[in-house]
């Protein structure tokens, strides 16, 4: 087998990732990746220091983790420009159809253009003949032009964790071309879901002037490659029974009592403009104004950890929510009843697991997400003989597979409550029959499946 190089913006600690139902499943598939292969991994080691190492810092193959990992710091300066400026205020907003969002810079983008480079000059020296490449996200779009410059003929696959906006909000990016027509020196590239790769052919069409054959093989900028669909997924009879075993947990039996018999809502997102979260909390806020037999019945948890906390725009979507969470719980609540409960703390896997399990009804309902692997963690976490409702944006690449769910328009929050009465109200023979359809779904296509074909496919190129 030949040996896997991961390249990402950040390298998780390795203890993050050593137990499954204890790491995110991101975290999971690249480990298991790099033991299978005896990788290494590559990226940024979380460290912003003025004086970086000259040299990257390696770990060692163990025996439990086989495989090396080696991490470079970044300076202030870089991580202001290449992280919090391009990557963070200039991509992101982007790729979540936000241009409105984006605060451009030519100089943020030297900046990642500059630690791209410099990522590729210190990882070029540990690569050896027949090692597969996989680098990962939009912090990473120049490596692969760095990579063909430094003379790196390995194949290379680049996987895209964010939707690939249309071509058209895709070009308000000044630096659209660069980005594309260095994507365009891998072999292989993937894509969360058929949406994310149709705005791909069409950016290569008719922005880039290239050709779309069939198989999906590209040509453009003067490169041949491919571009495929890779949902990603999660483990989910791990996640099963992470949430089976935290049932009988402390957390969870504080929650049950606490809840005295009302039903659960549930939403689990990083504090993000791009997760909907002033709408959903107004379709909440919609439920109990319509339907106001729902008062003092249910509640609905909100946990929503701070990220990304140095950038302007999170700032602003906090003091929204804020507001907002405010306003419903000052209207609704009653001396004994807090309608809504909204967390800014991360809660450990297993605990979370608990707490999906325990929720009659879970919001996922982002503005743009690329797959969204909460909504799959929801159904993988439920008991198969009382399983509750997920009620799912169509703008989460997880609503191409998870069609059982009830969809909506999140924009429309009147509507998002409507499917949460619903939800609240359907028989348990309609909330299995669905629930069975999406566990098959997501164990045909589970996170061992994703980072198989993957590789698989970049292999046959
Ligand atoms: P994210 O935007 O971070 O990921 P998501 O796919 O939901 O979004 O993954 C978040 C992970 O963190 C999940 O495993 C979730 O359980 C966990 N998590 C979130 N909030 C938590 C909390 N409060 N406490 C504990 N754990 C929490 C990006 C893209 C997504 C894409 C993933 C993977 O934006 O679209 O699905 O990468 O490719």
């Amino acid at each position: 087998m030949r040996r896997t190089v991961i390249v990402s913006n950040r390298v998780a600690s390795i203890t993050e990732g050593s137990s499954k139902g204890g790491a995110g499943g991101l975290a999971v598939a690249i480990l298991e990746t790099l033991r299978e292969s005896k990788g290494l991994w590559f990226g940024w080691s979380g460290n912003v220091r003025e004086a970086p190492l000259d040299t990257p810092k390696h770990s060692a193959p163990t025996q439990a983790n086989p495989f090396e990992t080696v991490t470079v710091d970044l300076t202030p300066a870089e991580h202001s420009g290449y992280y919090n400026g391009y990557a963070n205020r200039i991509l992101w907003p982007v790729l979540h159809y936000r241009s409105d969002l984006m605060e451009y810079h030519s100089e943020h983008f030297r900046t990642y253009q500059r630690v791209n480079a410099n990522f590729v000059s210190q990882l070029v020296p540990l690569l050896k003949e027949d090692d597969l490449i996989w680098l990962h996200d939009y912090h990473l779009m120049m490596a692969p032009r760095d990579l063909r410059q430094a003379g790196v003929k390995n194949r290379i696959g680049f996987f895209l964790h964010t939707p690939f906006p249309s071509a058209d909000v895709f070009a308000t990016l000044p630096n659209h071309r660069e980005l594309v027509s260095s994507l365009c020196h891998c072999d292989l590239i993937g894509f969360q879901s058929p949406t994310d790769l149709r705005s791909f052919e069409d950016y290569i069409t008719h922005e880039a002037g290239g050709q779309v054959h069939a198989n999906e093989e590209f040509e453009a900028f003067g490169r041949q490659f491919r571009a495929q669909v890779f949902p990603i997924s999660i483990d989910p009879d791990g996640f099963a029974s992470a949430a089976e075993e935290s049932e009988r947990s402390d957390v969870a039996n504080r929650l049950r009592e606490s809840l005295d018999g009302r039903s659960l809502m549930v939403g689990v997102d990083r504090l993000d403009y791009s997760k909907g979260l002033p709408e959903r909390f107004l379709s909440f806020e919609h439920l109990l104004d319509r339907y106001p037999e729902n008062r003092q019945r249910v509640t609905f948890l909100q946990i929503a950890p701070y990220s990304r906390i140095d950038v302007p725009e999170y700032k602003l979507i906090r003091s929204r929510l804020e507001g907002l969470s405010g306003r419903i719980n000052g209207r609704f609540a009653e001396v004994d009843w807090t309608p809504l409960r909204y967390i800014n703390r991360g809660l450990a896997r297993r605990t979370l697991a608990g707490v999906l399990r325990h929720s009659r009804v879970a919001l996922v309902t982002p503005l743009r997400d690329g797959m969204n692997l909460v909504a799959k963690e929801y159904v993988a976490a439920q008991d198969p003989e009382d399983p509750g409702v997920l009620v799912l944006s169509r703008f989460a690449g997880a609503a191409h597979e998870l069609k059982e769910a009830l969809i909506v328009n999140p924009l429309d929050y009147e509507n998002t409550g409507e499917a949460v009465q619903r939800a609240l109200s359907m028989s348990l023979e309609e909330r299995k029959e669905r629930w069975s359809a999406l566990m098959d779904t997501i164990r045909q296509q589970d996170i061992t499946a994703w980072r198989r074909s993957f590789i698989a496919a970049l292999e046959a190129t």
